[in-house]
């Protein structure tokens, strides 16, 4: 697996077994973590969702969703079995400003403010594999936006995790269509 990186999408408690538990999470997870001690994919990056309280996606401000991923609270922490695999300069936070969805973790930043693409050029990575949740939002948005800037990029079937199973099957057909492979 020269030159490939794995990215782990919002493998976060509230994804998991909190306000916005998803179907198959824990399936996901746990395939994830088979997949990560198997093949020693290296690097490893993390996108994290990572609200303030009040942001303008939750539904007391008018948005889809309730409250997740909170800053500072465990809905918004790594499952532990992944979190010893994840380095801070490594992990990309999203959802940070209070006024903005961002499903992409193309839009995030690590600590140091560096953005995704910006590191994986860095790492002269040119191909990536995509596990996490919610298939139909931020692992679609993440691997299109990868595509765009011109990785090779796959997704694994046996580790996401989604919302809807309609929209993650939709979602799928999409993705293959457009030159994301499903492995
Ligand atoms: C996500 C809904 C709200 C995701 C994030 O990461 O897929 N979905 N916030
Ligand atoms: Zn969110």
């Amino acid at each position: 697996m020269k030159n490939t990186a794995l990215i782990v999408v919002d493998m976060l408690y509230d994804f998991i077994d909190g306000s916005m538990a998803c179907l198959e999470a824990d399936k996901a997870v746990e395939n994830t973590l088979q997949f990560i001690q198997k093949q020693h994919p290296s690097p490893i990056l993390f996108v994290r969702d990572h609200h303030p309280a009040g942001h303008c996606s939750f539904t007391e401000q008018g948005g889809p969703w309730p409250p997740h991923c909170v800053q500072g609270t465990h809905g918004a922490d790594i499952h532990e079995a992944l979190a010893p695999y994840a380095d801070e300069d490594l992990s990309f936070f999203k959802g940070e400003d209070p006024a903005r969805e961002q499903y992409s973790g193309f839009e995030g930043q690590n600590p140091a403010g560096q953005s995704l693409s910006e590191v994986l050029h860095l790492l002269e990575m040119d191909q990536v594999i995509i596990c996490g949740i919610a298939t139909e939002y931020c692992v679609r948005n993440t691997a299109e936006d990868l595509l765009k800037d011109g990785f090779h990029v796959s997704i694994l079937q046996d580790c996401i995790a989604y919302v809807d199973a309609q929209g993650h099957a939709d979602a799928l057909k999409a993705m293959k269509e457009e030159g994301i492979a499903l492995r």
